[in-house]
């Protein structure tokens, strides 16, 4: 079997599917490459030839040029394109956020409710990284007794002078947002946003870092560490806190050096790189489900719900409240 899979939005990220498709996936091949900018489409369809291009999702559609997508176009532009391939019936991959609001995700869940089956996935790579798996199980097998706490440190070392407040909850904490929902098995019932000192080394939009505390349903408390100008490269932490022993994950995976007077490990400067096992498999999983039909990965409605937890943590960060998260109904799809 050999799906064939259209990238649509050939930036950083669809360029990177492209080659992971072409390059580390068993069962698939490059079909199509889909971005407005026809140069930079035929750039990436140049990785994995003979992969055709297109300037729409239209087009493509119309060509019956894809068996499923994987779609990596900025998130304002997910949920037109997201409508019309659950319209025609194609298998998605959709990069986060599923929308930038919970009014437009809560339209995808509709239109996938009413097609009748999951169409879509959401890219949380994090849910298929080795230690996030591991710890997963340790939580869900009870082994050092309940889960008290998860506290978390996100830290990029930079962002684009372009990255606004808002884009702290929206790119950066959604992936915690939906970590807290992964571990917990839960939904996020409130969230506040608090701010102290800040960087001198970050950028002008950006209230840096910030300390997110979140609640689930069953009062797990979760806090994030945001620091999006971390400036030491780029890190993922997770500690959870047990009535009988703390699990940390997501420090160095690489070897500790012991030389020239001191002692450490190397860590990653972006995602691609500290998250290229997670998004391998990922995209391995999503492909492999697609030629089952039985999903794997995190939904329509985990996008729509971080989307949710997202609308109140903006707020949250405006007003310094403790804000709850409004959520419609979970449809029975999503059971
Ligand atoms: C980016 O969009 C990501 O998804 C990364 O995983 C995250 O660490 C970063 O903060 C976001 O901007």
């Amino acid at each position: 079997q050999n799906l064939h899979v259209a990238v649509v939005g050939a930036g950083l990220m669809g360029a990177d599917h492209v080659q992971r498709l072409a390059r580390r996936t068993a069962g698939a091949t490059v079909s199509a490459v889909v971005d407005i900018d026809q140069e930079r489409a035929q750039a990436a369809a140049d990785m994995a030839s003979p992969a055709r291009t297109f300037s729409s999702v239209e087009d493509l559609i119309k060509a019956g040029a894809a068996e499923a997508v994987v779609l990596a176009t900025p998130g304002f532009l997910h949920e037109e394109a997201l409508l019309q391939l659950i319209d025609a019936g194609i298998p998605v991959m959709c990069e986060k956020p599923l929308t930038p609001g919970p009014e437009s995700s809560l339209r995808v869940v509709e239109a996938e409710v009413a097609a009748g089956q999951r169409l879509v996935q959401v890219g949380f790579m994090r849910r298929f990284d080795a230690g996030y798996r591991q710890l997963k199980n340790i939580i869900d097998a009870g082994t050092y007794g309940e889960l008290l706490m998860l506290h978390h440190q996100h830290r990029n070392a930079s962002v684009p002078e372009t990255f606004t407040n808002e884009m702290v909850i929206h790119d950066s904490v959604v992936h915690e947002f939906d970590a807290v929902r992964f571990f917990s098995g839960e939904e996020i019932s409130n969230v506040a946003v608090r701010t102290g000192r800040h960087t001198s080394k970050g950028t002008e939009l950006v209230r840096d870092p910030q300390l997110v505390t979140i609640q689930t349903s069953s009062g797990l408390l979760a806090t994030v560490e945001i620091f999006v100008n971390a400036k030491l490269g780029y890190q993922v932490l997770t500690q959870a806190v047990f009535e009988e022993g703390v699990v940390k994950i997501g420090e160095s995976a690489g070897p500790t050096v012991i030389a020239e007077s001191r002692t450490g490990s190397a860590i990653d400067q972006t995602y691609h790189t500290r998250f290229v096992e997670a998004y391998d498999e990922e995209i391995q999983q999503w492909v492999n489900s697609v030629a089952t039909g039985v999903p794997v990965g995190p939904s329509a409605w985990d996008g729509y719900a971080t989307a949710a937890v997202c609308g109140a943590g903006v707020s949250a960060q405006q007003s310094g409240e403790i804000t709850s998260v409004d959520m419609a109904h979970k449809p029975a799809l999503y059971a």
